[in-house]
């Protein structure tokens, strides 16, 4: 058999490539992207997701995640007949799984990993390559990935190929980083890399790295951490400067005019899927050493409260009864949807509860915000606060009058938890 998959290796040329099948699982922030980059580029694609409305959402055209230039990508590969949709697995040369890895209590929850693994290894055939894209814990590939598939009677390594690549795109600018960013590629062996460099080749416009899977899975939390570190010590800096009593925006600012010094921006915390959870995989598996990854994640993570506390001391100041408090922004950056993990969130949440106070949200982008959350539209909100915090940087958010509404409302009760006054 390995001799078989060596000399099928050696005529796998890009001809046979683009006549490939390709599953991949998880229609998410990743795979939606991904798969339709792959059938744009020729591969016959099969998009699937276990949740039965995503597949009839994007079959009526409407594609479940705000991100530019996604909706077109998705329309051209579904045109193109190499996309199609469907919520089972089915057979394939290629298996690419995109599903999340959550956390729970600081530890990867890897179920939608093994539930991926499995549904594949009902279908697994020599010479197929599995390529896992979603982030993980040092070694799951070794140790959970790989024992499943095997149980489908193949021989790993040997029948079927297995790759780790994890994906890097930014939310916010996904199509453009699919295509420029450098990819890690992870094999279990030569055979493996060499076909998931393949895979991406077709493109990719950036260097591609092969390496083994362990090394592809911590280089990939290796980076998350690496943002995470540095804005807690953004987070740091503001906190140190508040003390003082200076602009921690004016420090950072000068200080990276310093050819060697480039701190991140403070903020109401770190949300989303990636920085906020992928730092915790390197801490369960080092717990002692990954000192420094621990404490930036309770840094970040405390951040939250310390804005809750001074939005509440404002609440007090201005002497209302029942003041009228805006949120600027819900999700968990600039001018996306997503609100999973969001430092502003976590803040609306407590304010709603609220009796005494008018509490009112504006945000334009967030989806899926619980129903007990005032969303209202920003002029109206603008015009009825007493106090106003700015929670995300919305590009809506940036061109608003603050000269005009700090001169109305008190510079006092307008709080810049990103930075965006001028
Ligand atoms: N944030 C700050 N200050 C900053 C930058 C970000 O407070 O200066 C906050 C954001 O507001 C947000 C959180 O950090 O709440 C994370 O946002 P982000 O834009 O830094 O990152 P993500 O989570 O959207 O995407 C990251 C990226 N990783 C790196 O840049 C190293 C992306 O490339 C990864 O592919 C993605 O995680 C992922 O999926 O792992």
């Amino acid at each position: 058999m390995a001799r078989f998959i060596r000399e099928f290796s050696k005529g796998y040329n890009q001809e046979l490539m683009a006549t490939e099948r390709i599953c991949v699982l998880g229609l998410g922030y990743i795979g939606l992207p991904t798969a339709s980059i792959l059938a744009t580029h020729g591969f016959d694609v099969v998009g699937v997701d276990k949740r039965k409305a995503v597949i009839d959402h994007l079959r009526q055209g409407r594609t479940p995640i705000e991100e530019p230039g996604l909706n077109t990508l998705v329309e051209a590969a579904l045109k193109s007949n190499h996309l199609s949709l469907n919520d089972e697995v089915q057979e394939a040369d290629v298996f690419m799984i995109c599903v999340p890895t959550p956390h729970e209590n600081a530890r990867a929850d890897l179920s939608f990993v093994r539930e991926a693994a499995q549904s594949i290894a009902r279908r697994l055939k020599p010479g197929n390559l599995v390529i896992l894209e979603s982030t993980v814990p040092p070694s799951t590939v070794e140790k959970i990935l790989i024992p499943i598939l095997a149980g489908s009677g193949q021989k790993i390594p040997g029948d079927v190929f297995v790759a780790h690549c994890p994906e890097r795109v930014l939310p916010g600018n996904i199509l453009t980083e699919l295509v420029t960013n450098d990819r890690i590629v992870g094999g279990i062996d030569e055979l493996s890399r060499e076909r998931a460099k393949a895979v991406y080749g077709r493109f990719v416009q950036g260097e591609i790295h092969l390496t083994d899977c362990t090394t592809a899975e911590t280089v990939k939390l290796i980076e998350n951490t690496f943002r995470d570190v540095n804005i807690a010590f953004a987070n740091e800096v503001e906190a140190v400067c508040r003390k003082i009593g200076i602009n921690a925006w004016d420090v950072i600012r000068l200080a990276n005019k310093h050819p060697r010094v480039n701190i991140l921006r403070p903020g109401p915390g770190v949300g989303g899927h990636c920085i906020a959870v992928d730092p915790w995989f390197l801490v369960e598996a080092a717990p002692e050493e990954a000192k420094m990854t621990r404490l930036a994640r309770e840094i970040n993570d405390a951040k939250p409260l310390r804005v809750i506390a001074e939005i509440e001391q404002t609440l007090k100041n201005t002497g209302k009864a029942k003041p009228a408090l805006l949120c600027l922004g819900a999700t968990y950056k600039a001018n996306v949807d997503d609100i999973r993990e969001s430092p502003a969130l976590h803040i609306i949440e407590h304010f709603s509860k609220r009796r005494d106070l008018t509490f009112m949200v504006a945000d334009a982008h967030a989806k899926n915000l619980n129903h007990n959350i005032p969303s209202v539209a920003l002029n109206e909100g603008l015009s009825k606060a007493d106090v106003i915090a700015l929670l995300v940087d919305h590009k809506e958010f940036l061109s608003l009058d603050w000269p005009g509404l700090r001169s109305r409302k008190g510079a006092e009760n307008i709080l810049d938890f990103k930075g965006v006054m001028p």
